[in-house]
C-alpha cells in the first residue's frame, strides 16, 4: 500500500472515536472492541462512581473541605517537581494537571526511528509526580480536541477503580478530575490503559510515567534511621516496536494511530526496536549527561510499565534497593545489579565516592548497547587511589 493510499484509508477522527462501521482501517475495528471490552462507561465519572460497574450503592463521601490545597508544577524526566523528603504539615490535596499530546517524537535520531508518541504533558515517559503518604493526588486530564484518540490514566499508586483508569476515560476535546488518596508509600507506575488492544498499544507508544510517596517522616533504613538524598533522578525506562519496511528501514507515519495495524504486527513478536531511558536513544547520555560529585547521595527511580528490566550502576552499587517500590518495608543494601519487574517501579540510593564517568544501565547489556537503555552520570571530584589506581600503564608485557 502506497502512502498516498494509506492516508485515504485512515477513517476520520469521528469515526475513529465512535467506533461507527466504515470501510476503515485496524483502528475503528479496535474502537469498536475497546467499547465492547472496557465495560466501562466513558463518562463514569459525570454519573458518579454508582455509574461503574461492581461498585457499591453506598458511597463514602469525606469532608476535604479543610484540607490545604497546592498545585504542584509538573516538571519533565529526568527532573522531580519540587518536594520535601519529610513533611512538614498535615496531608494536603495535591492539585496537578496532564494534558495529553499526541506527537511525533524521534526514538533514534541516527537511524530515522520516530513515532507518533501518545504523552502524558508532552515527555517520554510521562513527569512524576510526588507526594506524602495521606495526601491527596487531585488529577485533571486534558485530552485536547486537536488529539485523535481516547486516552485514560491508571495509577498503580491508588486504590479501587481500575487505577482510576474506570474513572478518567477522555475523548479528545474532554477533561476529567480524579482525586485519589495516597494510602501506600512507594514508588509506582502510571500509566494509560484505554482498553483491550489499546492497552499496549498506548503504553508502547509512551504512555507511563510514575508516582513517588514518600513516608510522611521520609526514608529510613532497616534500623529506622532516616535516609535522606541530595538529589532524586527519574528514570523512565521504555521499549518501543517501530515497524519497518520491506528495506528494513523505519515507516514514518503522517499522524497519530496511523501505524495501529503495523505496531501491533510488531508488538506481537515481543522484540523491541529499542528499549530507553526518557524516550530516546542518547536522552541522558552525551550533552544530556547526569551530573553529580563525590559525597553526594542520589535517588534513582526507575520505572518501566510494559517489560522487565536490571538497573546496574557500572562503578557504584545499589546501596539502599527498593527493589518493589514499596517505602512500606526497609530497603535491602548492596545490590550488585537489581530487578525491576514490569509494571513497577523501584528505587535505589547511592553515594557517589570517586569522581569520572558512570554508566547507569540496564545490564541486559544487548538492550543497554545495541538497543539504547544507558544513562551516563558525570560526577566531580578528587580521585581517591585507596580505591583504585592504575598502578602501571598498558605497556609491553614482560618476561
Ligand atoms: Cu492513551
Amino acid at each position: 500500500m502506497s502512502d498516498h493510499d494509506k492516508l485515504n484509508d485512515l477513517p476520520s477522527r469521528r469515526t475513529v472515536l465512535l467506533g461507527a462501521a466504515t470501510s476503515a482501517g485496524a483502528i475503528i475495528a479496535t474502537s469498536e472492541a475497546l467499547r465492547a471490552s472496557t465495560a466501562v462507561p466513558p463518562q463514569a465519572a459525570g454519573a458518579g462512581p454508582a455509574g461503574l460497574i461492581n461498585v457499591a450503592d453506598e458511597v463514602t463521601t469525606p469532608d476535604l473541605s479543610q484540607l490545604p490545597r497546592v498545585k504542584q508544577v509538573l516538571v519533565a524526566p529526568p527532573m522531580l517537581p519540587a518536594h520535601e523528603q519529610v513533611a512538614t504539615d498535615e496531608p494536603k490535596i495535591i492539585e496537578v494537571t496532564m494534558t495529553v499530546e499526541e506527537k511525533l517524537v524521534t526514538i533514534d535520531p541516527d537511524n530515522g526511528g520516530t513515532i507518533w508518541a501518545f504523552t502524558y504533558n508532552g515527555s517520554l515517559p510521562g513527569p512524576m509526580i510526588v507526594c506524602h503518604e495521606g495526601d491527596y493526588v487531585e488529577l485533571t486530564l486534558v485530552n485536547p480536541e486537536t488529539n485523535m484518540l481516547e486516552h485514560n490514566i491508571d495509577f498503580h499508586a491508588s486504590t479501587g477503580a481500575l487505577g482510576g483508569g474506570g474513572l478518567t476515560h477522555v475523548l479528545p476535546g474532554e477533561e476529567v478530575v480524579l482525586r485519589w488518596k495516597a494510602i501506600k508509600p512507594g514508588v509506582f507506575v502510571y500509566h494509560c490503559a484505554p482498553g483491550g488492544e489499546m492497552i499496549p498499544y498506548h503504553v508502547c507508544h509512551g504512555m507511563s510515567g510514575a508516582v513517588m510517596v514518600l513516608p510522611r517522616d521520609g526514608l529510613k533504613d532497616a534500623a529506622g534511621n532516616p535516609l535522606r538524598y541530595d538529589q532524586a533522578v527519574y528514570i523512565g525506562e521504555q521499549e518501543f516496536y517501530l515497524p519497518k519496511d520491506a528495506n528494513g528501514d523505519y515507516v514514518q507515519y503522517e499522524s497519530a494511530g496511523e501505524d495501529y495495524s503495523d505496531s501491533l504486527d510488531a508488538m506481537r513478536g515481543l522484540i523491541p526496536t529499542h528499549v530507553v531511558f526518557n524516550g530516546a536513544v542518547g536522552a541522558l547520555t552525551g550533552d544530556n549527561v547526569i551530573t553529580s560529585a563525590v559525597g553526594k547521595t542520589v535517588l534513582i527511580i526507575h520505572a518501566q510499565a510494559n517489560r522487565d528490566t536490571r538497573p546496574h550502576l557500572i562503578g557504584g552499587h545499589g546501596e539502599y534497593v527498593w527493589e518493589s517500590g514499596s517505602f512500606s518495608d526497609a530497603p535491602q543494601t548492596g545490590f550488585e545489579t537489581w530487578f525491576i519487574r514490569d509494571g513497577s517501579a523501584g528505587a535505589a540510593m547511592y553515594t557517589f565516592k570517586q569522581p569520572g564517568l558512570y554508566a547507569y544501565l540496564n545490564h541486559n547489556l544487548i538492550e543497554a548497547v545495541l538497543l539504547g537503555a544507558t544513562a551516563h552520570f558525570q560526577v566531580d571530584g578528587t580521585w581517591n587511589n585507596d580505591l583504585m589506581e592504575q598502578v602501571a600503564k598498558p605497556r609491553p608485557i614482560r618476561a
